[in-house]
């Protein structure tokens, strides 16, 4: 099989944190995507943001345990998994969850945070597979500053739109605040080096998760906006201890294949997960 990530395109998400690969989910997979997508927004997880219906739609779904096997057994039928794999050259590619985004009528921007403030991970091989259901402009799609993948582990934002980079943590977890990149940006568009794409359903963006990036909103020539991001790992990933040790929902710590929790540095390989097929 054709190769599907070229040499530049594994340098560019190396280098810059994101890289686009056009056209590489086909119609059945669209198809299939749209009805999980579907699914999600009929079935809440436990730590869904916002209500799915109304006219004014600011809705996240986030890693919801019911819904993990039919991503999964999407991803194993798909080429997810072999393109995981050769973006990093990683043997063995994981499959780590889901997030579902749906906006309408009055949405606001998905504010600048890296996912590395939310989720204990750590090392190269963590992806973001963003996929588009409806075609965005770059303004409206995902936005990431190029390198900081490389960066500063910044605080997470409470997502409040009124205070973008209200700390997550605080106290408790000791990181420098996000800086104001929407209004350093609003101030001078050159403040920061800024990668985005256009985007068609079709098309997939593959981002670190230690990117600090942000999503577009709707505006008067987007009615809805519609994307899934499939979250990979492979064979350099870890459990990172970086984040406090507070009980609630960010607190899940994977149990290991011994049945232990993971620890700081250790191999990211929980007990249950799809192992995506790189063969595939
Ligand atoms: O699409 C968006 O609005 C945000 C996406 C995002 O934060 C992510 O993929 O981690
Ligand atoms: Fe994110």
């Amino acid at each position: 099989m054709a190769p599907f990530v070229t040499q530049q395109q594994k340098l560019d998400f190396e280098e810059d944190g994101i890289v686009k690969l056009q056209n590489v989910i086909d119609e059945n997979m669209l198809t299939e995507l749209n009805q999980c997508f579907e699914w999600s927004l009929a079935n809440p997880g436990p730590f869904a943001v916002g209500n799915p219906s109304g006219e004014d739609i600011n809705f996240l779904d986030n890693a919801n345990p019911k819904a993990y096997q039919m991503y999964g057994d999407l991803v194993l039928e798909s080429d997810l998994g072999a393109i995981a794999s050769e973006l990093w050259g990683s043997e063995y590619v994981g499959f780590f969850a889901e997030q579902v985004f749906l906006k309408q009528g009055k949405s606001g921007p998905t504010p600048w945070h890296q996912d590395t403030a939310y989720w204990p991970m750590g090392g190269e091989h963590w992806a973001n597979f963003w996929i588009p259901l409806v075609a965005m402009t770059k303004e409206q799609s995902i936005q990431i500053v190029r390198g900081s993948h490389k960066g500063t582990m910044y605080d997470g934002t409470t997502f409040n739109l009124k205070d973008p980079t209200e700390p997550l943590w605080g106290e408790a977890g000791n990181l420098p605040r996000l800086p104001d990149i929407a209004a350093d940006l609003e101030q001078d568009p050159s403040s920061w080096d800024i990668a985005g794409f256009d985007v068609s359903p079709g098309d997939l963006l593959m981002f670190h998760p230690h990117s600090i990036h942000s999503g577009g909103k709707n505006d008067d020539r987007l009615a809805v906006r519609r994307n899934v991001v499939l979250h990979f790992f492979g064979d350099k990933s870890y459990y990172s201890g970086h984040l406090p040790h507070t009980p609630g929902i960010y607190e899940h710590k994977p149990v290991s294949a011994t049945g232990k929790l993971l620890e700081d540095g250790e191999l990211y390989r929980p007990a249950s997960m799809i192992r995506a097929n790189p063969q595939s």
